[in-house]
């Protein structure tokens, strides 16, 4: 299997989180930003989005960080990150899809905006953007403030596919200027994602390490 990814990627990071967690072996491959490698014949033949994530198993080609996860966390023996449990399963994809309706998209506008805007010089922040952005994370982050009000997890005791997929994006929290204040559940569980060891393996100076 050969995985392609950028290192800086919140949706590289979550998979190679799970590739992490699983112990899988796989080739992986960096990716330059914004390169035209992205948009070669050969790579549009395996992501026509020309985007990554995007994994080749064989004849197969997937791409969208999520199915990928999945598919990963699938192909082996029973594990914690995605139980075969047909609800516990529900329950995780459940969490998946909402990071990507809405949590994780509300994060991504600020961070897209306030961060990855200045830092690559490509314009300036458009604060109508921003003013929606903190609308919509202000409207769904108290959800999962109130889940992990009981929970060490999103979904529970153990960590899951739904923690790293909703965490991913907060790498860019401080950078982003994400209101994160009022949600102290979400900055503690974070700080516990963030320090397993399958996370810290996903770190872009780590992951410059397997090409390098
Ligand atoms: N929904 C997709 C999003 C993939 C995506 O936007 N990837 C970004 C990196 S985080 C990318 O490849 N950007 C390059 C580009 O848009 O040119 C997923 O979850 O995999």
């Amino acid at each position: 299997m050969r995985l392609y990814i950028f290192n800086a990627s919140p949706n590289c990071r979550k998979v190679m989180a799970v590739v992490n967690h699983l112990r899988l072996e796989l080739d992986v491959k960096s990716l330059v930003p914004f390169s035209e490698e992205l948009r070669s014949e050969s790579y549009l033949a395996i992501n026509p989005n020309a985007k990554v994530p995007a994994l080749e198993d064989g004849d197969f080609n997937l791409w969208e960080s999520t199915a990928i996860m999945q598919y990963l966390a699938s192909k082996g023996s029973e594990n914690e990150l995605f139980p075969k449990d047909s609800k516990k399963r529900a329950d995780i994809m459940r969490w998946q899809s909402w990071d990507q309706a809405h949590f994780g998209k509300a994060i991504g506008a600020m961070a897209w905006e306030n961060f990855a805007k200045p830092t690559f010089n490509i314009g300036e922040p458009d604060l109508a953007v921003v003013e929606q952005a903190e609308v919509e994370f202000h409207t769904y982050a108290p959800v999962l403030e109130q889940q992990l009000e009981s929970r060490i997890f999103v979904t529970g005791e153990n960590i899951t596919l739904a923690d790293y997929s909703l965490g991913a994006i907060l790498m860019y929290a401080t950078p982003g200027k994400v209101p994160l204040e009022p949600y102290p559940n979400i900055k503690t569980w974070y700080q516990r994602m963030e320090a397993t060891d399958a996370w810290k393996k996903t770190s872009p100076e780590e992951l410059d390490k397997l090409n390098n």
